[in-house]
């Protein structure tokens, strides 16, 4: 058990910025991998969060505070992570990445675009909220390898699927590989809405990619 790392989750369940800026500061001048700090911090702590909200102990001003100490933590932690890019054999394969239209949950996808980032990826992130037209658009005028889509409430899962429809029916399913992720994405829901990969978390979301362009993973 790391003490820092502990100081961390405890400070984005608090909401307490300064007490999250300062252990995430001490982790990375510490060299700890960011990559760890992220997953095995971070995260987590965000879970553990949205587990506390479900049984009535934090309410919604309280998980906007905490989204606000983890973006800023994640200002002190991705530029660690960006700065061990390895270009790779991804290199040349561009992600369109981006949160499902009717969601504004970002944080797990800013995470799995830095971390494809680092692994040799181009990353063009279109945000939160994404319509179908939008990820039409961008296929159309950057023609990416790939398109992740994450979402993580049960009620903007399905737009997802929307999504795939409409690939299909612009011609353009063929031309992309889709991976999607999220909390409440599973599996089995990526196979029904025949999307090419699923990734649990960030790591493995690059694992995926790495598959879905040919390229072999260690
Ligand atoms: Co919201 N929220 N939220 N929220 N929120 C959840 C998702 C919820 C599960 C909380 C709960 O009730 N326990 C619940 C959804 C319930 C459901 O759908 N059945 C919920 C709700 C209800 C809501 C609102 C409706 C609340 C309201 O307004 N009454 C509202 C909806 C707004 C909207 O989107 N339209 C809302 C709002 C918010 C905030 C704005 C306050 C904030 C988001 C801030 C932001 O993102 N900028 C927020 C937060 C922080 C959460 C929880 C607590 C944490 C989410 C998070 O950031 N996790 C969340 C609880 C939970 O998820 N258990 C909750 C950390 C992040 C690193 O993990 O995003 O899972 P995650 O990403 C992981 C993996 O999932 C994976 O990799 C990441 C890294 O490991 N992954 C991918 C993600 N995308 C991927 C894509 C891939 C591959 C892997 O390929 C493309």
């Amino acid at each position: 058990m790391n003490e820092d790392l502990e100081t961390l989750k405890r400070a984005l369940i608090a909401a307490d910025m300064e007490m999250g800026t300062g252990a995430a500061q001490r982790l990375i001048d510490a060299g700890q991998d960011p990559k760890w700090i992220l997953e095995d911090g971070m995260a987590v702590a965000m879970f553990d969060l949205g587990e506390m909200w479900k049984r009535g102990e934090v309410f919604l001003p309280e998980v906007v505070a905490s989204a606000e100490v983890f973006k800023a933590c994640n200002a002190i932690v991705e530029p660690v992570l960006l700065a061990k890019r390895q270009p790779g054999d991804a290199a040349a394969a561009l992600v369109v990445l981006l949160t499902v239209k009717g969601d504004l949950h970002d944080l797990g996808k800013n995470m799995v675009g830095a971390m494809l980032r680092t692994s040799g990826f181009e990353v063009l992130d279109l945000g939160k909220d994404v319509s179908a037209d939008k990820v039409v658009a961008a296929i159309r005028e950057h023609n990416p390898a790939i398109v992740g889509m994450s979402a993580l409430l049960t009620t903007t899962v399905p737009y997802q699927q929307t999504v795939i429809e409409r690939l299909v029916t612009e011609g353009l399913r063929d031309a992309v590989k889709v991976m999607v992720g999220g909390a409440p994405v599973t599996p089995e829901w990526a196979d029904r809405i025949g999307a090419d990969g699923y990734a649990n978390n960030a790591p493995e979301a690059v694992d995926i990619a790495k598959k879905l362009v040919g390229v072999t993973v260690a």
